[in-house]
C-alpha cells in the first residue's frame, strides 16, 4: 500500500511558510537579492551566452508529462492567405505572417508556480487549495514569479557525465550527497543560495528514442526523497532547482511508491521554484570544454495572469 504524502513526509516536515510574510507568493526566490545577482555576474568570465529552452513543436514531438500534449501551432496568415484575398489589406501593401497556438503551460521548458502542486488541501504558505478554483489561480500563480524574474549564480552538476553515461537510466536515483560528490569531481562547490542545475541526459534520451519506448513504464531518473535531502535544500537556501527531466525528481519514490514527494517537499513546503524540461546539454558541453561549471543564470517566465506555470527560455552567461 502506498502511504499518503503526509505519512511519508511526517506531520512536521521542513517548511518555510511565513518566512517572508503571509502574503508571499515567490518563496525561496526571495534569497536572490542584489548581492546574489552580483555574485552571479562575478562568475561571468568569457561572455559566452547559452540558451536552455527545448524548441516547442519539435518534429520528434515535445517531452511532456503523460496526459499533456506539446504545442499545437497553427498559421493564420501566410502568403497564400493574402494571395487568395482572405488576408487583411493594409495600406501600402505590407503583409505579415501570423500564428496562434494551443499550449499546455507545463508542456515544454517551464517554471512551475508555487501553487502548482499540493497535498492535504493546502498549498504554498498555508493557503487553501480552493484558491485554484474558478478558472485561475488566485494565489501563488506564476505571475509574481514572472514579475520579479530569476537571476543569480547558477551551478551545473552533470550527473550523467559523472556516472560516465549519455543519460541516466529510467528510475535511476541520486541524492544531495551524490550532487556534492559530482560537483567536487567537476571542481566546483554548490554554494548557499546557488541556483542548482542538474543534468541527467534524459532529454537527450527523449530525442534519441521513439516516444512509445520513452514513455513505456514512465519513470524518470532524478533526486530521491529523504528528509535529509529536503533539509539540505532548506539549509543551503537553494532558491531554484532546474533539471533536464519532465518532473525534476525520480517520478515515484522507490521505497514508498509515493508520486512526486519532492514537489510536495520543495515546492509546496519550502517554496523552491522548479524549472523543468530544461535543455542542459549545450551548457554542459560548454562547461566541460573549459572546466567552469558556474555562471550567471537568468530566466523570465511569461507574465500570465492566474496561470499555474509558464514556458521559459533561460539564458546563461558564462
Ligand atoms: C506534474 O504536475 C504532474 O508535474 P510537473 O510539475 O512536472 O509539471
Amino acid at each position: 500500500d502506498v502511504p499518503s504524502m503526509r505519512e511519508l513526509l511526517g506531520d512536521h516536515p521542513p517548511q518555510n511558510w511565513g518566512k517572508w510574510g503571509d502574503d508571499d507568493e515567490v518563496g525561496s526566490l526571495n534569497y536572490l537579492d542584489a548581492a546574489q545577482v552580483l555574485r552571479g555576474v562575478a562568475s561571468v568570465k568569457s561572455g559566452q551566452v547559452v540558451t536552455l529552452q527545448c524548441p516547442m513543436g519539435h518534429p520528434h514531438g515535445d517531452p511532456v508529462f503523460p496526459g499533456r500534449e506539446g504545442i499545437k501551432r497553427e498559421m493564420v496568415w501566410d502568403h497564400d492567405v493574402f494571395e487568395s484575398g482572405q488576408g487583411p489589406s493594409f495600406p501600402g501593401g505590407i503583409r505579415a505572417t501570423d500564428d496562434k497556438a494551443e499550449i499546455f503551460l507545463q508542456g515544454s521548458s517551464q517554471y512551475d508556480a508555487l501553487g502548482h502542486a499540493w497535498y492535504d488541501d493546502t498549498l504554498w504558505n498555508g493557503r487553501h487549495a480552493d484558491t485554484t478554483n474558478g478558472g485561475g489561480m488566485s494565489w501563488a500563480s506564476i505571475l509574481p514569479i514572472a514579475e520579479r524574474g530569476i537571476v543569480g549564480r547558477g551551478v551545473l552538476v552533470d550527473m550523467a557525465r559523472h556516472r560516465g553515461k549519455d543519460w541516466l537510466d529510467k528510475g535511476e536515483t541520486f541524492t544531495h550527497t551524490d550532487l556534492e560528490d559530482a560537483a567536487a569531481a567537476q571542481g566546483v562547490t554548490i554554494e548557499d543560495r546557488d541556483i542548482l542545475l542538474v543534468r541527467t541526459g534524459f532529454l537527450k534520451y527523449f530525442y534519441a528514442t521513439p516516444a512509445d519506448e520513452f514513455y513505456e513504464g514512465f519513470i524518470e531518473p532524478g533526486l530521491t526523497y529523504s528528509r535529509e535531502l529536503v533539509e539540505w535544500f532548506q539549509n543551503k537556501e537553494i532558491p531554484n532547482l532546474v533539471t533536464d527531466t519532465i518532473a525534476n525528481e525520480v517520478t515515484a519514490d522507490p521505497e514508498s511508491g509515493v508520486l512526486l514527494p519532492l514537489h510536495a517537499s520543495l515546492l509546496r513546503n519550502l517554496g523552491i521554484s522548479l524549472a523543468e524540461i530544461i535543455w542542459l546539454d549545450d551548457l554542459a558541453d560548454a562547461c566541460a570544454a573549459d572546466g567552469r561549471w558556474d555562471f550567471l543564470y537568468t530566466a523570465a517566465p511569461l507574465k500570465i495572469h492566474e496561470a499555474t506555470g509558464s514556458p521559459v527560455n533561460p539564458v546563461v552567461i558564462r
